[in-house]
């Protein structure tokens, strides 16, 4: 095998984000961009010689190509097995089970999850440690560094390699094994959860639908929820990855998901509705007539885990992102059971699960998973439901009537103003920061603030920290309200604005969120002036 030397300027916009590194499909497109990463990635964990990585990906444009130069980028530096999902597709959490099951030293994941695909959409590469998780910070911060000094690449200068037959080739001498992206997961799926309820729930009349979303995760839907356990062949729509994800947005919640929501709220309805996201890591569940928020949606496992086989013995813990409601919060109160409160990203809850402190960890933007896998996981989800509603003989709109009359509600919204001009964005959370300290015990309305701060973390497990996560501002009676900045958008910012509010009144249980939040959205706009810096009328994205 030749290995070929090519000789660069550093790139000096190759900074990962929330979840990787995304770019415009046009950016990773400029001649040895994407090349200069995979070697900074390298770079960053200490060489690839020897090594033994995962590969795969969402099946959006530009993958085919992407996966032929990560692995003649590996086979120029040494490494010594590629294991690869046929075509380049492994979903996240499926990647995340293989790193682990095949004891590899990592894995690379090419997703920009549920950012749009094609010439126009956006592209994105993860790295994942021995774990199955995403890098921590001190491992992005390593191969961030490398990216601003790397002056070349290597990578072998050969045919590319068939990755659509299964089984074991070579590039030079490294071996590129292609796996089935499906069997290994779905076993693994069987093992965790009551499939035989599940079948029995479906075959006396329960009717479900799953949108895939033309992303990765039709695939696997098709093989669990239709070959499995029996769903009507049909029920899983938008099967077929597509590399334009069909022209949509692969982002599973209510305006995205607009489809299944009208099917969902419309007259004759299926008893279960979910969707997934481009690279399968996230979910949304609805039953009919309901919809389930995903805060509502960690708390509600939470209280019904030990219906699920591999939670019968209890959750060691529970984790939530920060803008999360604190829903779960009060589950683990009851179950007696600790509550982490971590900074937005998977990558954060990996120490927790890996020391066994956890077992159930979730985010906001309907991210929810267990310590099978070290990632979020969207089938995962649907299946714990599944197993939950079979297990406990409810619908879900009476789960969740259940479960607020017993914990009471934490209403819950999130606002997104995307594609804010950089500077005005950050007029808004310099604004917030300034007045900090004078917030607490001042009036908004009918709210008074209880204390504010912008959120810091250290990590009780490896003692890492993280500052700056997100304005937070908490009123007297259990209303919040946090600020952030998006971490995985490629054009302008995207400002994020989490409410929420408990409410115990039985009477109040079932209000329309947005009237339930009307005071603290008013006071978030008192505070943040969003109108005044950014220009904006209104969200962008109501969720
Ligand atoms: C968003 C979500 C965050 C999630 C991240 C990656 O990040 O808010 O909860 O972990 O996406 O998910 P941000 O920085 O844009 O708020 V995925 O499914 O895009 O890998
Ligand atoms: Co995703």
């Amino acid at each position: 095998m030749q290995v070929k030397t090519v000789v660069i300027a550093p790139f000096d916009d190759q900074k990962p984000g929330t979840s990787g590194l995304r770019k415009t499909t046009a950016r990773f497109s400029e001649p040895g961009y994407l090349e200069a990463y995979v070697q900074a990635i390298w770079d960053g964990i200490g060489g690839v010689a020897g090594k033994a990585l995962v590969l795969g990906g969402d099946g959006r444009f530009f993958n085919d190509h992407a996966a032929q130069v990560v692995l003649k980028v590996a086979a120029a530096g040494g490494a010594a097995r590629i294991i690869v999902g046929k075509g380049a597709i492994l979903s996240t959490p499926a990647a995340s089970h293989l790193i682990r099951l095949r004891k590899a030293d990592g894995g690379i994941i090419l997703s920009a999850s549920h950012n749009p695909g094609g010439l126009k959409g956006d592209v994105g590469v993860k790295y994942n440690g021995a774990n199955g998780g995403p890098a921590p910070e001190a491992v992005t911060d390593r191969i961030h560094a490398a990216t601003k000094t790397l002056t070349a690449y290597t990578i072998a200068d050969a045919p590319d390699v068939d990755i659509d037959r299964l089984g074991e080739t070579r590039l030079g001498d490294m071996i590129v094994e292609v796996v089935d992206p499906v069997t290994d997961y779905a076993a693994l799926m069987e093992r965790l959860f009551d499939f035989d309820a599940i079948a029995g729930l479906i075959a006396g009349g329960f009717r479900l639908r799953f949108d895939a979303m033309h992303a990765v995760t039709g695939p696997y839907a098709k093989v669990l929820l239709e070959d499995r356990l029996g769903a009507a062949p049909g029920s899983v729509v938008n099967a077929t990855p597509l590399p334009d994800f069909g022209g949509g947005h692969p982002d599973p919640n209510p305006i995205w998901a607009r489809e299944l929501m009208e099917t969902m709220m419309g007259p004759d309805a299926p008893d279960f509705g979910a969707a997934s996201d481009g690279d399968g890591d996230r979910n949304m569940i609805t039953g009919r007539g309901v919809y389930v928020t995903p805060s509502d949606s960690l708390a509600v496992i939470a209280a019904n885990a030990t219906n699920i086989p591999a939670f019968a013995g209890g959750l060691a813990g529970v984790a939530r992102s920060m803008p999360t409601s604190a829903a779960v919060d009060r589950v683990a109160e009851a179950l007696g059971i600790a509550c982490h409160e971590t900074p937005t990203g998977w990558k954060y809850f990996g120490s927790l699960l890996d020391a066994g402190r956890v077992t159930l960890c979730g985010e906001e933007s309907a991210g929810t998973g267990s310590d099978h896998v070290r990632e979020k996981d969207g089938l995962w989800a649907v299946l714990a439901w599944l197993n939950i509603l079979a297990r406990t003989g409810k619908s879900v709109a009476d789960l969740m009537a259940d479960h607020w009359a017993r914990f009471g509600r934490n209403y819950y919204t999130r606002h997104d103003y995307e594609g804010v001009e950089t500077d005005r964005a950050a007029l808004v959370m310099d604004g917030l920061r300034a007045q900090l300290n004078d917030l607490p015990g001042r009036k908004l309305g009918a709210l008074t603030v209880s204390a504010a701060d912008d959120f810091a973390y250290t990590d009780p497990v490896d003692g890492s920290s993280a500052t700056g996560q997100g304005i937070r501002i908490r009123f007297e009676g259990g209303a919040r309200v946090v600020f952030r900045l998006s971490g995985t958008g490629t054009v302008g910012a995207t400002l994020r604005v989490y409410l929420e509010r408990l409410e115990t009144d039985p009477a109040a249980l079932a209000l329309d969120p947005q009237e339930a939040l009307a005071p603290v959205i008013a006071a978030a706009e008192d505070l943040a002036q969003i109108r005044a810096f950014t220009g904006r009328e209104a969200p962008d994205v109501i969720t």
